[in-house]
C-alpha cells in the first residue's frame, strides 16, 4: 500500500541526522531495487537555445545572455547516429531536450515523432522533455513509442513564482496529469541550490507524493551556475544537501528511479558514492547535459568500477535475454 505523506512527516525525515538517513534510505532502496544497478541514460539537446521562458536557472532562456547559441531542431538522420553512439557507449535510453515553452502541432513535432520512432526500433527507452504537452499531443508519443515524459517540478508551489514567471505550478501538473493519461511514464523532480528553504525542498516531494500513480522518475539535479543567468551567483550546493535530498526522496517515494542528474561534474567520486548509497539509482552519462559539462563517460565507467555499479539494461534487452535463457 502506498504511504500517504504529510508534509510534517517529509520534514521529519529530511532533518533525521545524516548517517541515520542515510541508513535507513538505503534500507528502503534495498527492499525495492536492485543495490549496485544504476540505469545510465544518454541526454541529447535535439533544440537549443531561444526559449520564450524566464527560469531563472536556465542556459537556455533567450532573455539571458549566455553563451548558447541558438540550435534549430536537429535531422532525423543526426538522430540516428547519435543513438547508435549511445548504444555503443552502453546507454539503454535516451532523452531528448527541447528548448521550448511547449509542443505545437507542427512539422517540428512530427520530426520529433519520426526521431523516437528511430531511437525506439533499436530497443532503446525513449524520453522526451519537450515543455508543456497536450493529452492528444502526448498520446501521439505514446504511439510513437515513446517511453517516458520528463516534466519538472523544480521548486514547491510556494517558491515557484519566484523562479518562473512565464507560467504556473498548475499548468506544469496538467502536463503531468496528460502525460498520464497517455498512458506514458512519468519523470518529474526538481533542483536544489536555488536559494531555496528546505521546507521548499519538502514543499516539492509532498507535491510529487500527492501524484497517483507515483512518478517513475524522479531527477534531483544540483543547480549549474551558468553565466548570463539569474542565478549565476549562487553558491555550489554543499553535497550534504544533496545526499540528504537524495535520501527523503527515496524514503518517501520507494519505488521510484532517483536520478543524480544535473552538477556531478562539481561532486566527487565520494560524494557521488554516498548519493548511490543514499537510494539514487540512475544517472546522466555522456560528457554533455543540454548544454552544460557533466563527467567524461570513460571516468564515469571508472567510478561504476570501482563502486561495483552496473548500468541496468533496457528493458527490450531483457527482453531479448529472457526469451534467449528460458527458449
Ligand atoms: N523546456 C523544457 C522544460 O522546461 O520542461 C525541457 C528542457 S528543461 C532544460 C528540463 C529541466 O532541466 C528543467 O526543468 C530543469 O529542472 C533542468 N535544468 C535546466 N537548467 C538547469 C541548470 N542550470 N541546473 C540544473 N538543472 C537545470
Ligand atoms: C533533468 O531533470 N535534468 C536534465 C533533464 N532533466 C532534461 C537537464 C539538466 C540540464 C542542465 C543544464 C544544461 O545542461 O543546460
Ligand atoms: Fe525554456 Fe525549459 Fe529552459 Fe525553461 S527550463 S527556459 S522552458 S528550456
Amino acid at each position: 500500500m502506498i504511504k500517504d505523506w504529510t508534509k510534517e512527516e517529509i520534514l521529519e525525515v529530511y532533518n533525521t541526522p545524516l548517517m541515520e538517513l542515510i541508513y535507513r534510505a538505503s534500507e528502503v532502496h534495498k527492499t525495492h531495487h536492485k543495490i549496485g544497478e544504476v540505469q545510465v541514460s544518454s541526454l541529447l539537446s535535439i533544440k537549443t537555445g531561444g526559449c520564450p521562458e524566464d527560469c531563472s536557472y536556465c542556459p537556455q532562456a533567450a532573455r539571458y545572455h549566455t553563451e548558447v547559441k541558438v540550435q534549430k531542431l536537429m535531422s532525423v538522420a543526426e538522430i540516428n547516429e547519435a543513438a547508435d553512439n549511445a548504444k555503443a557507449g552502453g546507454a539503454s535510453r535516451m532523452c531528448l531536450g527541447a528548448a521550448w515553452r511547449e509542443v505545437r502541432d507542427n512539422k517540428d513535432f512530427d520530426k520529433v515523432l519520426d526521431m523516437v520512432k528511430t531511437i525506439n526500433s533499436k530497443g532503446m527507452e525513449v524520453c522526451a522533455t519537450l515543455g508543456m504537452v497536450t493529452e492528444d499531443q502526448a498520446k501521439k508519443l505514446a504511439s510513437a513509442g515513446l517511453y517516458a515524459y520528463n516534466h519538472n517540478l523544480d521548486t514547491s508551489e510556494e517558491n515557484y513564482n519566484n523562479i518562473i514567471s512565464t507560467r504556473t505550478y498548475d499548468d506544469r501538473l496538467n502536463t503531468l496529469k496528460n502525460v498520464r493519461k497517455a498512458g506514458l511514464t512519468v519523470c518529474s523532480g526538481g533542483i536544489i541550490g536555488m536559494g531555496e528553504t528546505s521546507e521548499d525542498r519538502v514543499g516539492m516531494l509532498y507535491t510529487l507524493s500527492l501524484l497517483r500513480p507515483l512518478p517513475e522518475s524522479v531527477p534531483i539535479n544540483a543547480l549549474v551556475a551558468v553565466e548570463g543567468t539569474p542565478l549565476a551567483d549562487q553558491p555550489p550546493v554543499p553535497i550534504w544537501d544533496m545526499v540528504r535530498m537524495i535520501a527523503t526522496t527515496r524514503i518517501v517515494i520507494p519505488t521510484t528511479a532517483v536520478r543524480l542528474s544535473a552538477g556531478r561534474l562539481n561532486m566527487s567520486m565520494e560524494g557521488q558514492a554516498l548519493c548511490f548509497m543514499a537510494g539514487a539509482n540512475s544517472i546522466f552519462a555522456g560528457d554533455k547535459l543540454l548544454t552544460t559539462p557533466n563527467p567524461r563517460y570513460n571516468q564515469d565507467m571508472q567510478m561504476f568500477e570501482i563502486l561495483g555499479l552496473k548500468p541496468k539494461k533496457a528493458y527490450a534487452d531483457v527482453r531479448i535475454e529472457e526469451s534467449v535463457n528460458h527458449g
